[in-house]
């Protein structure tokens, strides 16, 4: 592979064509669902731009353009993202956090031999207070057969996955995806309109500096889950304490202790049993890229990537990022049932 360093200009479309020819048997199907998902997000991008002048354009502009701003923003990148990957058959259906059921490819298209599953715009009720929001993508084998995508393509372990990424739209918009390759980040230069290489070969520190975790549901938590959460503090355990940065905004979060080292958590709480976030297009795809960095996703007791779903849109408690932290975790839960009682 090409080493490239920080100053070559290069673009997503050539980084791909690059990582395209390290396998000689790729037909091109993936690098093309790349390619239209870093054109979506360049459109969802440009929307989420403009998102705050909804008011001031509303007042003056026709209901039209209002409407398409003011439109909710989540079902305007579900959209964006389902026109963009709908017809360029390299899909067999696709499912999406904004809709109840599997996504199938419109009579008349080309069916592929992938499934894309994705979380349009996470987060998107902070767009109002202009915090970071994101788009989190996974892309599986279809591994039935028949035309159109199933359930079963669907339902698979996300060690599965072939491709998954995130798109972070914060004071840049930034692009990071793997194919199993190693992680690599692109930052869109909007006076081009391009997704450049910036990050290249992203990887974790081992242990962090930042603890992602909303406390307020300290009250809800199990007896173990509050020991972790004092190891992580310093205050049990002998270890360094790690400085607590909470967005509320699972991307931002993730790309945060991603780049400086981290661990984001999500324990059960009694408002969501069985933690509140998607298995499916939220903790396998951040999972997949994790790893691919050098990090660790866990649910507390099995590794992310080898949970077997049941359900498209099911929850998933979620311990995510540099490994040592999610180790401690996992060894933490290890002893749940001697703690449950303390
Ligand atoms: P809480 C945003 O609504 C979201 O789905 C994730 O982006 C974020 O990490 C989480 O929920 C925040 O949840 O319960 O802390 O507000």
């Amino acid at each position: 592979m090409v080493n490239h360093t920080a100053t070559s200009v290069v673009t997503i479309e050539r980084f791909i064509i690059e990582q395209e020819r390290l396998h000689p048997e790729a037909t091109g199907e993936l690098s093309g669902i790349l390619y239209d998902m870093a054109l979506a997000a360049k459109m969802i991008a440009n929307k989420v731009r403009r998102a705050g002048l909804a008011d001031i354009l509303g007042a003056t502009e026709t209901a039209n353009v209002q409407g398409e701003i003011q439109q909710k923003l989540d079902i305007f990148a579900n959209d964006t993202i389902v026109k963009a990957m709908d017809h360029g058959g390299r899909l067999c259906a696709m499912a999406s956090e904004e809709e109840p059921g599997i996504i199938q490819i419109p009579d008349g298209f080309r069916c592929g031999k992938y499934c894309l599953l994705f979380d349009p715009l996470d987060g998107s009720s902070n767009i109002d207070v202009n915090v970071p929001v994101g788009t989190i993508f996974s892309v599986v084998q279809k591994i039935t057969r028949g035309r159109h995508g199933e359930m079963e393509d669907m339902l698979q372990p996300g060690r599965r996955q072939v491709a998954s990424g995130y798109v972070i739209y914060g004071s840049s918009t930034m692009l990071v995806y793997t194919t199993g390759q190693g992680v690599h980040g692109f930052t869109l230069d909007p006076s081009i309109g391009e997704f450049l290489l910036s990050h290249p070969n992203i990887r974790i520190p081992d242990e962090g500096r930042y603890l992602s975790v909303n406390d307020s549901y300290e009250g809800q938590w199990d007896e173990p889950t509050r020991q972790l959460m004092r190891k992580y503090r310093g205050l049990e355990g002998g270890r360094r304490p790690l400085s607590v940065r909470y967005v509320g905004s699972l991307v931002a979060d993730f790309h945060r202790n991603l780049l400086g080292g981290g661990v984001f958590c999500y324990p059960v709480n009694k408002k969501n049993l069985n933690g509140k976030l998607r298995l499916l297009y939220e903790a396998n795809p951040l999972a997949f890229i994790c790893e691919q960095a050098g990090g660790a996703a866990s649910d507390g007791t099995r590794r992310v990537l080898d949970i077997h779903p049941h359900e498209l849109h099911q929850r998933v408690p979620l311990y995510i990022g540099s490994k040592r932290d999610v180790d401690l975790a996992v060894q933490t839960f290890a002893h749940r049932s001697e703690l449950v009682g303390a």
